[in-house]
């Protein structure tokens, strides 16, 4: 029986999405027996991949960075700030493994891995229609408004609050193999879903009246610091529900494994928004995409933070 080591991006509905997929895709195209070890990644401030993570017959790495461990057999991602490293970015280039997949121009990892595993290997991804859409809807920013993306009515964005926020460690890693195979329907009813969704929709209006206090707009971006709170999770589109005339966003989080400055871009305000946050946070040792895009800091530099947070936030404003 093949063992699969199966690395995600953590606490992410495209990240989770993308390892049900794979799930059921290995399952279906290669081995149905297969026995699934899943591991949840976190960006942080130091390399991410320690030693001996990679203890599978095969290793897959879903919405997450390129390893350039030679035990890495599958990858897929879809960040621009997808390797570590230059030399990294160069040995993919150069030697790209018999499964390795990379297109920053895919708004879901999830989308990407169903084209391919459609195309090149014939998965039937058609009762995975659903999860496929809200995958490029909620990764890819394409709500209808800033109502439609806070309001938390579609199964989808409720089961995204849970994959995003639910303090219970691991809880994605449980999650994968039945949203492989259930409804979004009927996920949100399961009770390892359904026990974390109450507490955790009072939590997300509560945290539309903290950020009511916080939001600092003016010239076209919004900040705010939320560091002293335990509200890393908060839904990203609150900002732009406040303040629909911000362009960006700048925010200072915090949580047991790092400090945390968030850049964001107003979905529904793009007109203006030219600045690519990726490359802005790479400057920082952060990335992301050109739209969204973060920077990990170890726990104690919260300081510095703060002090790259302002100076990007002055930065944005005079663009
Ligand atoms: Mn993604």
């Amino acid at each position: 029986m093949t063992r699969v080591r199966l690395c995600y991006h953590d606490r992410c509905f495209d990240g989770t999405a993308s390892a049900a997929l794979f799930y059921r895709f290995y399952r279906e195209c290669f081995e149905t027996a297969a026995e699934f070890g899943f591991t949840g990644m976190t960006h942080r401030a130091k390399q991410p991949w320690e030693e001996g993570l990679f203890d599978g017959d095969e290793n897959a790495i879903v919405d997450f960075k390129y390893s350039n461990s030679s035990k890495v057999t599958w990858w897929f991602d879809h960040h621009q700030s997808a390797f570590l490293t230059p030399a990294d970015a160069l040995q993919f280039r150069e030697h790209p493994g018999r499964h390795m997949y990379y297109d920053p121009t895919y708004k879901s990892c999830t989308k990407f891995i169903a084209t391919v595993a459609n195309e090149k290997f014939g998965f039937d991804i058609s009762p995975l229609a659903e999860l496929i859409h809200w995958g490029d809807i909620i990764d890819g920013a394409q709500y209808a408004s800033a109502e439609a993306a806070v309001e938390m009515v579609e199964p989808a964005t409720q089961l995204a609050l849970v994959i995003e926020a639910a303090p219970e460690d691991g809880l994605p890693a449980r999650i994968i193999p039945e949203l492989a195979y259930r409804s979004l329907a009927e996920m949100v009813q399961l009770p390892l879903v359904a026990q974390h969704l109450g507490p955790l929709l009072k939590r997300h209006r509560d945290s539309i009246e903290i950020l009511r206090q916080r939001c600092d707009s003016r010239d076209g971006v919004v900040f705010f610091d939320v560091a002293d709170l335990d509200l890393e999770g908060y839904n990203k589109f609150i900002p732009y529900l406040l303040h629909p005339e911000a362009i960006y966003s700048v925010s200072v989080s915090a949580s047991k494994v790092r400090a945390k400055v968030s850049l964001g871009t107003n979905p529904w305000n793009l007109a203006n928004a030219n600045a690519n946050l990726a490359t802005l946070a790479e400057k920082y040792g952060g990335g992301g995409h050109q739209r969204v895009s973060a920077i990990s800091f170890d726990p104690a530099d919260l300081p510095g933070a703060r002090e790259v947070a302002a100076t990007l936030a002055a930065q944005l404003r005079q663009s």
